[in-house]
């Protein structure tokens, strides 16, 4: 194990266009994989374009890896469904968290560090800012999922980075 990152805290916000799975709808769920950490969102029923906005915690260590989500339709008496999944490299938002260290962002208020642009290594649907907010480092993100036919997931990341 690396020297401890801080605290990760994943905000699995909402999904939109997500597949059918059942006759008409899907009871998704979202797993969240940091390395070996894994956390779950829980279950919205017959719904399609879920608001979850549940807080997930996980402890990175460095090196930083790839945060990975699975979309799953909960299913009874037979297994989970696969509703596409997708990954967020974590590095952007630790080396802004270093920048925003080194210049000494300000605790109050709200600045911009870094913007992250859609490419192909990359899930992003559009551009994903990292902002500093009142001393937190903040990534809002849009990831559209893959292996399906259609579904993004939003998602909030906050670190709090270990002070050396
Ligand atoms: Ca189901």
């Amino acid at each position: 194990m690396g020297d401890p990152l801080g605290l990760l805290k994943v905000t699995v916000v909402q999904g939109k266009r997500l597949v059918i799975r059942d006759f008409k709808s899907s009871d998704p769920y979202v797993v969240v994989k940091l390395g070996n950490q894994l956390a779950k969102t829980k279950v919205i029923n017959s719904c399609l374009n879920p608001v979850w906005n549940e807080e997930l915690s996980f402890f990175p260590t460095e090196p930083i890896g790839v945060l990975n989500l699975e979309v799953f339709d909960k299913d009874f008496l037979k297994t989970d469904d696969k509703m596409g999944h997708a990954h967020l490299s974590l590095q952007p938002i630790v080396s802004a968290a270093r920048l925003g260290q080194i210049l000494r962002v300000s605790s109050s208020g709200e600045t911009t560090l870094r913007k992250v642009v859609p490419d192909s290594d990359n899930c992003l649907v559009r551009e994903s800012t990292i902002t500093c907010v009142d001393g937190e480092v903040v990534q809002s993100v849009w990831l559209r999922l893959c292996d399906v036919e259609s579904g993004e997931i939003e998602l909030k990341i906050k670190l709090n980075p270990v002070t050396p």
